[in-house]
This record gives C-alpha cells, structure tokens and sequence, in this order.
C-alpha cells in the first residue's frame, strides 16, 4: 500500500517500514482493523454529543507554541483527541469534524511555505475513512466548518480565538469526560499501534543495555536507545530515563551524564517509544556483576509477575497497589532491609520510603493516560487510597484497558530521613542500606492489556519475539 514521502512528519508508519527498515507491525492488519476503530470512535463521539447537547464535534489538532521573545516554537504535541481519530502527530492547524451519520471530515492544513517542508499530501491506509479536504491558508478552513456553530463543540487547545472560528463552547466537560473515560478501553487497531510501540521500545532497550554492558556513559546509552527506536528525542513518548548506579534512586531522573563513573554496578532504564502516536513506557534494571544485587533483581522480577499475573477485568487497581506494598514489606525483611512483620512494615511507613509511587497508570496516546480517576463517564472520580495519593489509576479494570505495572524498590534518603524520630526508623537495617545505595534501586514496568480472565503482556511479548 501506499506510504507517505520519508521524511514526512505526520506518519508514523511510514517511518517504521521504509525510512528505518525496522519490522514491527503488520501493515496490512492494521488496515484491516482501522474501519473498526474509527466505527467505534464515531459511536462515541455520538453519545458524547448527544449528552453535551451538540450536532457537531470539531476536533483541533493544535497549534504550535511559540517560545517567550523568539521566533521559534516549542515542539509540536498533538491534541490527543485528535490523535485517537487518525495517525497524524505532526500536522498543526488541521481539524476532525465529525457529525454524526455522515463521514469524518479532515480538514488537512497544507501551508504555502518554503522555509519549511509543508506536510506531504495524505497517504496510507487511514484516508479512506475521511472526507478529506485540503487547504493551503488558515482563512480557508471556515469554509469547511458546519454553518451553525452554535451546535458544535470544539475539542482543543485554543490559543488563539481565530483558531475555534467563532464556536463558544469549548471542551465541554459534558463531552469531554465521556470522551476520556473511554478512551482507557482500546480498539483493536490501537492494541495493534500498542504493540508496535512495544516491540519499538525494547529494540531500545536491548541497545541500550548493550551500551550499558560495554561500560558507555549515561549520554552515550540515550544515543544508543534513541538510535534504535528511530526517534529523534522531540519523538519519545517522554524523556528518557537512563541511570547508572546511585542515579537509579531518582524517580524521574532527568539528566544523560557524559561522565563514566570509576565504576559502573547498576542500570535503570525507564523509556519508551511511538508508533502511530502510541506509546509504551517499559522500565529494566540490570546489575553489571553477577552479585547479591544481580539476585534482588531477579526476586523483584518474579515479584513484579506475580502482580501481573493478579490483572484481569473487575479487579480494583487500587487493591493490586496495596498488595505490592505487601509483597515489598515481605520482601524488605526477607532480604533484611528492614525487619518487622508487614503490617508493622506497612503502617509505619517504610514501604512508603523504599517504594514511594503508584504501581501503575493507564497508557494510550498520552503515556499517562487520561482518566486514571475516573468512576464513570459523568465526571465522578474516585480518590486514591489514604496514604497514597501517587496513585494514578483507581479505576476498576475493564477489558483492553492498557496499563503499567511497575512496582519499585530504592534508597531514597530523604525519605529514609523523614522517618528519624518515628518508631519504624529503628527497623531499618542501617548497614544493608548502605549496601544498597550505591546501586540506586530497581524498578520494573511491564505494559498490560486486561483480559476477562488474565493480561496480555506487551512488554514481555516483545522482549521473547
Ligand atoms: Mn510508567
């Protein structure tokens, strides 16, 4: 089938099979399942504006925001409601109407520009499922707007007052928490993109901990992973994690060193990739020796499968979040770290110091999803247990759902200060701390599609391809 140009911005998959010759979906099963899911977006486009009251849905693609005294723009970020009509996650200043029983429209913004290379015409297996209109001035959009704009809603940023041509209601919640609440559920084209995005990712990893292996430096692993996912870094899903030793104790770690450390123990890496504007968010520790630390790492493996093999629809995730502060109390006095039984370990506040944040969140267009709290499709959400409020999803899981699990275990000491002066303090075993903290932590983070009675591992599936 046709692809768009290499170098086109706003097509993923042309990226994939041609420009970067890397084999990770099945073009010709995408295409297959893509009418489904814009059926299944239209269904719920409809039941949204029959709630908010409107005839017409006029989805922003975004515009791009300039940075403060200059003359250029940050990079681009679709709006992800956009994103979830169609692969494009380049292109500004185009638009999805939709009014139900008729085709989705795409107005598609082709700028006159030489400075730039404007975006190449619309190709691939996505075109037939729109009306597509393309447009060359940003005046020339109007035309292709439904007349009674008092029956639209707009569903975007807006900037700029001109960009929503005159349509009022913007972003209605009515709307757009129907919208959300039901976008953690994916079609089957977007656990196909998940998928890719998958196999995407740990093409990423496999380099990156090659790149750890042969002693590289933080920087040189990043270049590494981001070469092997055929990302730009304004392409990653997020920025990537990438810590040696005692740098894998900071959560969101946010630097790429050029210093090799005298010696290297340890390796945190949590970074994901892209495909059609999907993302995964996988996470691996790795010990350079094969020594006591090697061994937790395994432990904490079989840990984390364990809470993977507990998802399945109907389960609160805020039940599985409080059995993994169960499963790191056990653990934490089997290995030493602190001694006490895991009530004792739970109620006084040391699981929270050694594994301080949610076991997982939803994971779509936005790698943490939308939605995470909601109880229902109204607006109703549901609060994080007490004591938690890291806790990013609190939701009842729903079939083909995708989520992480990430359970984590580190020496962070301010955390372990804060507990000075309470009765838990004294149940920390100072001395295997101080064997701990050179390497940092563990974390591990799987992507999971709920099933009726199990999960799909994504992350494990692309790491045994
Ligand atoms: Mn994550």
């Amino acid at each position: 089938m046709a692809l768009a140009k290499p170098g086109c911005q706003g097509y993923d998959a042309a990226m994939t099979t041609t420009r970067r010759k890397i084999k990770i979906v099945d073009e010709v099963s995408l295409a297959n399942l893509f009418p489904d899911h814009v059926d299944t977006m239209e269904s719920r486009y409809s039941r949204a504006l029959e709630r908010a009251g409107a005839g017409h849905a006029v989805v922003f693609s975004g515009a791009p925001l300039p940075v403060f005294l200059d003359d250029y723009n940050y990079p681009f970020k679709a709006n992800p409601h956009f994103v979830s009509w169609l692969p494009l996650t380049s292109t500004p200043f185009c638009y999805v109407i939709y009014t139900p029983g008729d085709p989705p429209v795409l107005i598609y913004y082709q700028e006159k520009d030489y400075w730039h290379l404007p975006p190449a015409n619309p190709e691939g297996f996505w075109t037939a499922q729109f009306d597509i209109r393309i447009v060359h001035a940003l005046e020339d959009v109007a035309k292709h707007l439904p007349e009674d704009r008092e029956k639209c809603i707009f569903i975007g940023e807006v900037n700029d007052e001109a960009h929503a041509f005159g349509i009022d209601r913007v972003n209605p919640g009515t709307a757009l928490n129907m919208l959300q609440f039901n976008r953690s559920v994916k079609t089957g084209y977007e656990l196909e993109c998940m998928r890719a995005a998958s196999r995407r990712g740990v093409k990423g990893h496999l380099a990156a901990e090659k790149a750890f292996r042969a002693g590289r430096s933080e920087f040189d692993i990043h270049l590494n992973y981001c070469k092997a996912v055929g990302h730009a870094e304004n392409e990653l899903p997020y920025g990537n994690i990438i810590a040696l030793n005692e740098n894998a104790a900071v959560l969101h770690y946010q630097h790429q060193s050029h210093e090799k450390p005298k010696e290297i123990k340890s390796f945190l890496i949590d970074a994901g990739a892209r495909f059609n504007g999907y993302a995964s968010d996988i996470t691996r520790t790795y010990a350079k020796e094969d020594d006591e630390f090697a061994a937790l790492i395994a432990r904490f493996d079989a840990l984390q499968l364990e809470l993977v093999s507990e998802v399945r629809a109907g389960l609160d995730f805020a039940d599985l979040h409080l059995l993994c502060h169960l499963k790191v109390a056990r653990l934490l006095d089997e290995i030493g770290l602190a001694k006490g039984s895991a009530d004792t370990l739970i109620e006084s506040g040391i699981t929270s110091a050694f594994y301080p944040h949610g076991l997982g969140h939803l994971l779509g267009i936005q790698v943490h999803d939308v939605g995470g709290h909601m109880g229902d499709d109204s607006g109703i959400t549901i609060d994080p247990p007490s004591g938690h409020p890291f806790l990013r999803l609190t939701r009842l899981l729903e079939a083909d759902q995708v989520l992480t699990i990430e359970p984590g275990l580190y020496v962070i000491d301010m955390l372990i200060d804060n507990l000075a002066g309470t009765p838990g303090y004294a149940l920390i075993n100072q001395e295997k701390l101080d064997w701990l903290r050179p390497y940092g932590g563990i974390r591990i983070e799987d992507n999971v599609r709920v099933l009726e009675d199990g999960c799909e591992n994504l992350t494990r599936d692309a790491f045994n391809r």
